[in-house]
């Protein structure tokens, strides 16, 4: 028997978070452009069953009735992202003001209901004008791969600090770059849709110098008290037996997955490994001196999302099929560049409605490690959470019990993982909202609140009023659904 979960302290962030392009909608209104979601939405076949995020959750238009959600859910902290084109439809160049005021409503309307802000600047959605300009714009494009990419990327980081510094005091650079790159880039299942290898690891260089570039921004602009962090989303890599080849399987993909950002952001270098194994595929001159550099800034703490782990052996020889059972869509090119030859496999035992193992050891294990490996930074769970096949009972109350039973697995192991030392400030249920979700369009449902995508009728779920109870106590209720009215 398990012994009772350690208690949260009262000043432990209690939080749940969205993204601009899932939520927010209104994709056409005040002056925002399209960003690279918008135009790989509308390309036939990119989405499942076409959705688009051009309405998503309105939340653009609900989200004074979206923060009273939260308020009465008791939440400390939202986690929300910027979209860039709202802000700057030509992806450089002064912020429009229109755009900006959005943001700043949302952030006054959080400010009244005691919910802090936590404010992410890119959350995969580029400007289609930094991609393939077609505006008649003057940007270059080329997107991620191409280095100027970075420089705007810092100037738009400038021009959100300097408009919403004054009410904004926790800010992240980027969420999960490995996503923009690899799936962007290299399997394509993400916008923009390319299958580059040599432009995926481009992408990655480019995202760690944003990182950096971003960071000296924002400093140069923003309050002193002000933080800023970086959301990642390290893959817990499990080789599958432990012969040479499956562990070498695994180092191949750690290095991919995890050391590729970690390595610059948090310790200034590349390691020699990863550059070797793909050196087949480039001779990494794209890098830069200082660029190693300057990525590593100094930040406040680290974000990480977790969701599931993964486990890989290297692929027999001989195959012809790799398996490509990663969780990352179903494209035919793989993400993993250079390791192409890795097998995946689906760890048995329950699984989400995303495929996705439910294996809270896994966020143990990276709390672990980034303590370990950042020593002195704080941690934050920037995203977690649970896709299920949620559906109304007669009164149309969402009964959720599989995604209670995966937040109280998660949460008990962040408590362990606390009791044992580790500094975990705060925790983000992903998502507030059921919202788009990227290739699966409005197909899986991550919310702890129901939307109705016909009516945008909003209804907390079981799972909402269960961690409404934890952000009230710090204190793990039993896994057992609440009654609903
Ligand atoms: O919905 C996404 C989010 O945008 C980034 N992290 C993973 C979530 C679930 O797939």
């Amino acid at each position: 028997m398990t012994s009772e979960t350690p208690a949260f302290p009262d000043d432990f962030l209690w939080g749940t978070a969205t993204a601009a392009y899932q939520v927010e909608g209104a994709a056409a209104e005040d002056g925002r452009t399209p960003s690279i979601w918008d135009t790989f939405s509308h390309t036939p076949g990119r989405v499942l069953g076409g959705d688009t995020g051009d309405t998503a959750c309105d939340h653009y238009h609900r989200f004074r009735e979206d923060v009273a959600l939260m308020a009465e859910l008791g939440v400390d902290a939202y986690r929300f992202s910027v979209s860039w084109s709202r802000v700057q439809p030509t992806g450089r160049g002064p912020a429009v003001q229109r755009g900006l005021d959005f943001y700043r409503a949302l952030v006054d309307e959080l400010l009244a209901h005691g919910i802090t802000p936590y404010l992410t600047l890119y959350h995969w959605d580029l400007p289609q004008e930094l991609e393939s300009p077609f505006h008649g714009g003057t940007a270059a494009g080329g997107g991620w791969p191409e280095r100027e990419t970075a420089y705007r990327f810092a100037e738009y980081a400038q021009a959100v600090g300097e408009a919403l510094g004054d009410r904004v005091h926790h800010w992240t650079t980027l969420n999960e770059p490995w996503c923009s790159a690899f799936l962007g880039y290299g399997s394509g299942v993400h916008a923009p849709g390319r299958t580059e290898p040599v432009a995926a690891l481009r992408a990655a260089h480019h995202l760690n110098l944003a990182h950096g570039l971003g960071v000296q921004a924002l400093r140069s602009v923003l309050p002193k008290r002000a933080e800023v962090l970086v959301s990642l989303n390290p893959a817990v890599v499990r080789p599958r037996s432990q012969s040479a080849e499956d562990v070498d399987a695994a180092r191949r993909i750690d290095a991919l997955a995890n050391r590729v950002f970690a390595g610059p952001m948090l310790h200034g270098r590349y390691d020699e490994d990863l550059l070797a194994d793909v050196r087949h595929l480039t001779d990494w001159s794209f890098i830069k001196d200082g660029d190693v550099e300057t990525a590593h800034q100094p930040l406040d703490g680290l974000g990480i999302n977790y969701y599931t782990p993964s486990v890989v052996s290297a692929a027999p020889e001989g195959a012809t099929e790799v398996d490509r059972a990663d969780g990352h869509g179903n494209g035919t090119a793989s993400p993993w560049v250079g390791a192409e030859r890795v097998a995946f496999h689906q760890p048995p035992g329950e699984h989400t409605a995303m495929g996705w193992s439910v294996d809270p050891t896994g966020l143990g294990d990276l709390l672990h490690r980034y303590s370990e490996e950042a020593p002195g930074l704080p941690l934050y769970i920037t995203e977690n959470g649970a896709a299920y096949d949620d559906k109304p009972d007669a009164e149309g109350r969402f009964h959720d019990p599989e995604r209670i039973a995966y937040l109280h697995s998660h949460l008990d192991a962040v408590a362990r993982a606390r009791s044992q030392g580790i500094d975990v400030r705060g925790y983000f249920l992903w998502s507030l909202l059921d919202n788009f979700e990227w290739g699966y369009g409005y197909s899986r449902r991550f919310g702890i609140v129901h939307v109705d995508f016909e009516t945008q009728q909003r209804t907390p779920k079981a799972s909402a009023r269960w961690y409404a109870e934890v952000a009230r106590t710090g204190r793990l209720p039993e896994p057992t659904a609440p009654a609903l009215d």
